[in-house]
């Protein structure tokens, strides 16, 4: 039994595949996906399939996943009269905002879909959890796709709004907790100073695994029983 945790995809099914492939992902492991599956590139609804089948894949939300379920509801509802008549300006803005981030490929790729396929999808994005905690071999782990605004050392995750969690990067200068591991994506390695290009970034009990999949890089894993790190291509 291993843990494993990758993030930021954007549609890259084939670059998640040959990273599952290379850690030999089993039933007995744990996989937490920790945001950002859609957008950019074009297969994110294909990889939600794909996670929503496998029950050892567990999801965390990211800030794309929280801009498609509030575009969802809007754009899958059937188009009468009635509907055009009542659209409102805040729903019409959030299908722009979503489409300045890379969210058209997947409305394409969503109206492709049956109704019911379309169902599942928006069933599957409910199950998102805003965080996750996990101990592995007697190390402490946070994991939440961008940072912890507002942060202070007396607050509970539980406390925290999913906006705080899902925008704003955190400071990898900044020990959050001195006996947890944080592990973020959001940010790509390659924007952060210090880090490596598209590799995993260790700093101040940070672990920062977005290695540029949205942007032409790659997909990053890291094993955190040992804290081996995987990657496509
Ligand atoms: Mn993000």
């Amino acid at each position: 039994m291993a843990v494993y945790v990758m993030s930021d995809l954007h549609g890259n099914y084939d670059g998640f595949m040959s990273v599952l492939k290379k850690i030999n992902l089993t039933f007995d492991d744990y996989l937490f996906i920790n945001g950002d599956v859609v957008d950019r590139g074009v297969d994110g609804i294909k990889i939600l399939q794909y996670m929503m089948m496998q029950p050892n894949i567990y999801p965390i939300m990211g800030n794309h996943e929280y801009a498609l379920m509030k575009v969802l509801d809007f754009v899958s509802q059937e188009l009468t009269k009635e509907s055009l008549e009542t659209v409102s300006v805040e729903d019409m803005q959030n299908v722009f905002e979503y489409q300045n981030i890379g969210g058209q490929v997947t409305l394409n790729a969503f109206h492709r879909l049956t109704r019911e396929e379309q169902q599942d999808i928006m069933e599957y994005l409910k199950e998102f959890t805003p965080y996750e905690e996990i101990s592995v071999n007697g190390k402490d782990f946070v994991i939440v796709h961008a940072g912890l605004a507002n942060f202070t050392k007396e607050r509970k995750l539980d406390d925290y709004q999913l906006f705080e969690l899902l925008f704003e990067a955190p400071d990898y200068e900044t020990v959050y907790y001195k006996d947890k591991y944080l592990v973020t994506g959001h940010v790509p390695t390659r924007a952060i100073e210090g880090a490596k290009p598209d590799e995993i970034y260790f700093a101040n009990n940070h672990i920062a695994i977005d290695c540029g999949s949205g942007f032409g890089g790659r997909v990053g894993c890291i094993r955190l029983d040992d804290f081996k790190c995987f990657y496509s291509k």
